[in-house]
């Protein structure tokens, strides 16, 4: 019988094969798809976020153990939709105008994804009316922006503000190496996160 444990733990160490394997055999068996992602794939997720959280694992293991994540629910996606299971909630992220960098956004969509959030990744260099025409299109209730260079951070506040002027009540939220919590005070956003698995925590507190 798979053993969603067996299958936690490959989404722990990134190792694909198994991880698919055992997706592909449980569902075989007919266990319940909401079963296998949130017993098996969430939260083996999760285990990676606390470590990586603790300094006890680095970006290339969190990357690993998302790729991991990312072709099971190739084979898991559609007996969701199937089922009927509902997200945790709809993300939309980008990084903002004028920046290129996206590694750290990545790693927050791939996070956010491994939670159990619907993700939209509007990619780089993301203009504020993008940011708002995209939220208008996709309702979101949270929308995060990533800044890598202190001469973009500005294009934060200008989308937080075009956000804001549009009338879409989404939360937003902020994060990338210049950026902090002061910052975000100051130009309004509703939360700051330092890292992708406090990216993780704050957009679920931003549900609420
Ligand atoms: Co650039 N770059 N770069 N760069 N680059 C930095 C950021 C820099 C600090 C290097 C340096 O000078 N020491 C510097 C910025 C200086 C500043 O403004 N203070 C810099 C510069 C100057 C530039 C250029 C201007 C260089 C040039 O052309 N003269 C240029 C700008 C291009 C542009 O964007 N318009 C440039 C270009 C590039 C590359 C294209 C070569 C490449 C990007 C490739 C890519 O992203 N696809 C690159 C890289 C790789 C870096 C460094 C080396 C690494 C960045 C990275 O990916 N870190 C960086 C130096 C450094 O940081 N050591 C540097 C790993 C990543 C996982 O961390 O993105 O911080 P990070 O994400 C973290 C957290 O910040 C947080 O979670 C992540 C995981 O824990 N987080 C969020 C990020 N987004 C979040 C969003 C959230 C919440 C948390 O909520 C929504």
């Amino acid at each position: 019988m798979a053993d969603l444990k067996v299958l936690c733990d490959a989404i722990i160490k990134g190792d694909q094969k198994t991880a698919v394997d055992v997706t592909k055999a449980a569902l075989n068996e007919g266990m319940e798809p909401s079963e296998i992602l949130n017993d098996g794939l969430i939260a083996g997720m999760n285990v990676v976020g606390v470590r990586f959280k603790a300094n006890e694992v680095y970006i290339p293991e969190v990357l690993i153990a998302a790729r991991a994540m990312k072709m099971a629910m190739e084979i898991l996606e559609p007996k969701l939709i199937e089922a009927g299971v509902k997200p945790l909630g709809k993300a939309m992220i980008g990084t903002v105008q004028g920046d290129l960098h996206d590694i750290g956004k990545n790693l927050v969509a791939m996070m956010l994804k491994g939670a159990g959030f619907e993700v939209v990744d509007l990619g780089v260099d993301v203009s504020p009316d993008k940011f708002v025409a995209m939220a208008k299109e996709n309702s979101p209730q949270v929308v995060g922006l990533s800044a890598l260079l202190t001469t973009t951070m500005p294009a934060m506040e200008k989308t937080i503000v075009a956000l804001k002027e549009s009338g879409v009540p989404v939360k937003t939220m902020i994060g990338g190496a210049p950026v902090t919590q002061a910052y975000a005070d100051k130009i309004g956003a509703h939360g700051y996160a330092p890292d992708a698995a406090s990216a993780v925590d704050l957009a679920k507190t931003l549900l609420n």
